[in-house]
């Protein structure tokens, strides 16, 4: 039999230790499917999961690379498939994630003419990808391949494959060794990256002279847990973590503060409000007025990404390196804080913060608080289990109110935060790990949007699962709140019900439908057994709640210019923001208002 150039490009990515394609069919594609399927036959083949829109696709394998610390592989047809991915890979793009996208493309003999389905899909993917070629010849495809998967594993980045139909199903030849060919091979091992030795030398001097030392991370200082441990331990410092860099850590550590931004703890602000020295270890973290004031604190980052190290904040020394490789070769050269004060200082805030997190939890609302949704899944959920969060207000209550423990997972769509990421990141870290309980938080504007219809994927591949728990968990507030608040604490105007207002859809019920579990809450007092029951069940659930849209995600410092740009939308005529400042009114007040008790946050608006 003829191995054509498609079934040669599929030996060619199971060389490459590609076990799993997340994708959507279309002819402009089928010569690859023919292969897989062809590949399938011999029992090597493979895995193609069939998602129900070719972005989601994209964000599985985004998530796949997330969970797995592995290439993520995505596959559409050309144009219209191709303009779907689109999306799902700026979320691997701008997460820092291994992904290679497989688009299918009109007939290399019909380029150019406008023909159906034909785009430019080079330059569609232009600004995305790291990588991206459209194959005219069969003998281009070694290099494309070898190349394209290379840079994407190397450089943590996107790239994009375009294989013309006709290229598909050419048959294959090896390219020769004459001029005008080149002969790749596959493979790539990934390099130790640590800065010099003097440069090591400035870095520790930095951080032996500060008495109050506020260390963040981010999703690059996973695999260095125990080294920043280490390091907060000599040193006496306290840890926040960025959103990405959630699970780095676990959050019942008592010198752990947590989130840190507008989503974030009152103890991560206050960390860098007092600090005297700051150490950045692997994250892009992007919102720098959370960051001390210029000259406040000096600073030493690590990062492996150089294009982003003294990005948000001026440090002294920029560490080019891997943060587990750079800590460990950093910490003999430090030298132990005696004075564990500001360390013992910030376990003690910690303190009280988790004691207002739960009264705020376990605050009554009409008629479920969203926050305690988070609070009680967090207390119940295993060990081992995963969460991820979609965009809107699942996200600063995943942020606080899931209190991360040792050997739990969890992510979310960081540096895109878009919407309609939750399911198909969960679906594929079931695929990632069978074995592990796994939850979504999703909003019903998400829902709606697009994770309503990847439960119809979850219905088809839920009993190839070891364990078959997923649960995603609908906040389902008839609003697109997270925006909401924005309109009236960022702009200050009222809530707009025209682009606001949701229609209210029974998910439970659709989960029902789809021979799902559905489990429907409006009362708080059933919120317990309701987890209980949603992590016992034999099957995928759909918890639906119906939250209250009146419970602010509050940041953890109010200033006096969102204060009064809440006051604003209220004098506007909003109704549902006047409810809300009644239900607030002390906290807020007592935060923001000139002769309240945090008087230069009133002078800040
Ligand atoms: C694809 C996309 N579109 C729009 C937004 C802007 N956005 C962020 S959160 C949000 C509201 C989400 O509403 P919902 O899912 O109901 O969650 P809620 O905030 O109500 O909990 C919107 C519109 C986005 N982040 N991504
Ligand atoms: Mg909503």
């Amino acid at each position: 039999m003829t191995t054509l150039t498609s079934d040669w490009f599929v030996e060619r990515l199971k060389a490459w230790g590609v076990t799993r394609i997340f994708g959507y069919s279309g002819d402009g594609i089928n010569g690859v499917l023919g292969a897989l399927q062809r590949a399938e036959k011999d029992g090597t083949g493979i895995e193609f999961i069939q998602v129900r829109h070719e972005e989601m696709a994209a964000f599985m394998a985004a998530a796949h690379a997330k969970f797995t610390a592995q290439l993520g592989v995505c596959l559409s047809t050309g144009g219209p498939g191709a303009t779907h991915l689109v999306t799902g890979l700026y979320d691997a793009k701008l997460d820092h994630m291994p992904v290679l996208a497989i688009a299918g493309q009109a007939e290399v003999t019909s380029r150019g003419a406008s023909y159906q389905q034909e785009l430019n899909l080079d330059r569609l993917c232009a600004d995305v990808a790291a990588f991206v070629y459209e194959a005219e010849s069969p003998a281009q495809l070694r290099h494309l391949v070898d190349r394209g998967v290379r840079i994407a594993i190397a450089g943590n980045a996107v790239s994009v494959l375009i294989l013309p139909k006709d290229v598909q199903d050419e048959p294959w030849k090896d390219p020769p060794k004459s001029h005008g060919f080149t002969r790749s091979g596959p493979g790539y091992s990934s390099p130790r990256i640590i800065p010099r030795a003097e440069d090591l030398r400035a870095a520790a001097e930095v951080l032996n002279a500060g008495k109050k030392l506020a260390i963040l991370i981010g999703a690059g200082a996973r695999g260095a847990a125990d080294e920043v441990l280490a390091v907060a331990d000599l040193l006496g410092a306290g840890i926040a973590k960025a959103l990405l860099g959630k699970d780095v850590l676990p959050d019942d550590l008592p010198f752990v503060t947590g989130a840190i931004g507008l989503l974030g703890t009152k103890p991560s602000y206050e960390l860098m409000r007092d600090c005297d020295t700051l150490l950045l270890i692997g994250t892009g973290f992007p919102w720098a007025e959370f960051l001390p004031k210029d000259g406040q604190a000096r600073g030493v980052q690590i990062d492996i990404d150089a294009s982003m190290l003294g990005l948000r904040y001026p440090v002294e020394v920029n560490l080019h390196g891997d943060a587990g490789e750079t800590l460990r070769a950093l910490l003999p050269l430090l030298r132990r804080q005696n004075d564990r004060s500001w360390q013992e200082q910030i376990a003690a805030s910690m303190k009280t913060w988790w004691r207002t997190v739960e009264e705020r939890a376990m605050a009554p609302a009409s008629p479920v608080n969203p926050q305690r949704v988070v609070w009680e899944m967090s207390a119940q959920l295993p060990s081992n289990a995963i969460v991820t969060s979609d965009s809107g207000t699942s996200a600063p209550w995943y942020a606080v109110y899931f209190r991360l423990r040792s050997g739990q997972r969890g992510t979310l769509s960081g540096g895109l935060a878009s919407m309609g990421a939750a399911v198909p990141y969960a679906i594929a870290a079931k695929f990632a790990h069978p074995e592990r309980p796994v939850v979504a938080l999703v909003g019903d504007g998400a829902m709606q949007m697009n994770n309503l219809s990847e439960l119809i994927t979850v219905q088809k591949y839920w009993q190839r699962w070891k364990d078959p728990r997923l649960i995603v968990c609908v906040l389902n507030n008839e609003d697109l709140n997270e925006v909401t608040w924005e309109q009236r604490a960022t702009n200050g105007d009222p809530r707009y019900a025209a682009s606001q207002d949701l229609p209210n859809v029974p998910y439970s019920r659709f989960a029902e439908m789809l021979g799902l579990k559905g489990i429907y809450v409006d009362d708080p007092g059933e919120l317990q057994g309701a987890w209980a029951s949603a992590l016992a069940a034999d099957r995928p659930v759909v918890l639906e709640v119906k939250t209250d849209p009146g419970v602010p995600p509050l940041p953890p410092h109010i200033t006096a210019k969102e204060a009064g740009a809440f006051l604003a939308s209220m004098a506007k005529g909003d109704r549902g923001a006047a409810h809300v400042f009644a239900r607030l009114a002390g906290e807020w007040l007592r935060h923001a208002l000139p002769g309240g008790r945090d008087r230069e946050s009133a002078r800040e608006g």
